[in-house]
């Protein structure tokens, strides 16, 4: 009997033969291709299509890092992250795949195959920026935020929900990886021998490493939604013909601070910044630093249109949207800075800027460290992300 515990592109056919829901999706008889895509650290992701043009997408999660063997992590993450697809699909189906299946004995979620989608972080290292994109994840941040928080659920059905997506083991990750290890020496940590003074400055910075630690301790005890939880440019599909974009791998999601999931947006943006400066195109730069703003922009009206739905209106008065707005912005910025710090310091980098050259790549490292830190420290004075922006385009052009 064939073996599934890990999947391969020849045992996908049989797989798929002996799950009847699947083998309605894709014809096991006939397909034209089985081709594994994962490139990322955690998991196996095979897309699979038929002769007729249907596909699927079989995510398999391995016992450990993909990208470290030596790392132990659990496979239940692919439950997780199916409770967690559903339940964003629920408030936001325009923005998330679909969920057809999921297979506990083999940790494998059946999703929808997003293939005529391009993954945005490889679009903008490419030059295309697909400014759209900003603006529906703003939106998809909000229908989230407000669909799986108090006012958009009753208390107790909220409460069950943070206990029932408890992610423990990824969140630790988070925890360790974002708001810990590139503030100390850690063997997780690299950097290029010149960016050794930017990293000493990092970690010599006592009113930056307040911000953080601050960061970290809400991150672990606000749970105002059920964020994705990693939601970098490498977690995004977009598509200009019929415009869409998907929020996708959400395993380390869990109720957190609704800025986290901004500020990962963010600060990949800074990122994607950091390069086009670095290959000399500014104005690409510029053009990207206009998409924080339009992100924060759509999260704004969109949670202010869903606002009259509140559960509750009587004790949450139009006064408390403007506060949780404003706290949400001010997080955002720091989250922002965190998520932009551990992709040059720490475990787990950026292509945008890993592939570029030595003497450029340590130039877009130290821009982006220096323009982290205005964003944790400067958004006390203007919370603003066009302001904050334009900070760092200034930081970068430096
Ligand atoms: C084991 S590496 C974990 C990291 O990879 C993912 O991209 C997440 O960002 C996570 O922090
Ligand atoms: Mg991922």
């Amino acid at each position: 009997m064939t073996d599934f515990t890990f999947l391969t592109p020849e045992t996908v056919p049989e797989y798929l033969a002996q799950n009847a829901a699947l083998a309605e999706l894709v014809d096991p008889s006939d397909l034209e291709s089985v081709a594994e895509i994962g490139d990322g650290n955690m998991n196996l992701v095979f897309v699979v299509r038929d002769r007729l043009g249907h596909g699927v997408v079989l995510k398999q999660s391995l016992p450990h890092a993909r990208s470290d063997p030596g790392w132990p992590i659990t496979r239940d993450r692919s439950r997780r992250e199916a409770v967690l697809l559903t339940e964003h699909f629920r408030v936001d189906s325009e923005h998330v795949p679909a969920v057809y299946s999921f297979d506990a004995d083999h940790s494998v979620l059946a999703i929808e195959d997003l293939s005529d989608h391009s993954v945005w972080r490889g679009e903008l290292i490419a030059g295309r920026v697909h400014d759209y994109a900003a603006a529906e994840l703003g939106r998809y941040v909000a229908r989230v935020g407000f669909g799986t928080g108090i006012f958009g659920l009753p208390v107790p059905d909220k409460r069950g929900l943070v206990a029932s997506t408890n992610n423990a083991e990824l969140t630790e990750i988070t925890e360790d990886l974002v708001f810990s290890e590139p503030y100390v020496e850690h063997e997780h940590n690299s950097f290029l021998p010149g960016n050794a003074p930017d990293v000493a400055a990092i970690r010599a910075d006592r009113a930056l490493v307040r911000e953080i630690g601050n960061a970290k301790i809400a991150f672990i005890d606000n749970t105002q939604a059920l964020l994705h939880g990693d939601l970098h440019t490498g977690s995004v599909f977009v598509r200009s013909e019929g415009q869409s974009v998907r929020a996708f791998d959400p395993e380390f999601g869990a109720y957190g601070p609704i800025g986290f999931d901004l500020g990962a947006v963010w600060a990949n943006l800074v990122l994607a910044a950091a390069r086009a400066e670095a290959v000399g195109e500014p104005k690409r730069a510029a053009q990207i630093l206009t998409l924080p703003a339009a992100l924060l922009d759509a999260f704004d009206a969109e949670y202010r249109r869903l606002w009259p739905s509140r559960i509750d209106p009587r004790v949450y008065p139009d006064e408390v949207l403007e506060d949780v707005l404003a706290g949400i912005r001010l997080d955002s910025a720091v989250y922002a800075a965190a998520k932009t710090i551990r992709r040059i310091i720490g475990f787990a980098k950026v292509a945008d800027i890993e592939t570029l050259d030595p003497e450029a790549r340590e130039g877009a490292a130290r821009g982006a460290l220096r323009a982290a830190r205005a964003l944790a420290v400067e958004r006390h004075d203007d919370p603003s992300p066009a302001a904050l922006s334009i900070r760092v385009g200034a930081i970068l052009a430096e």
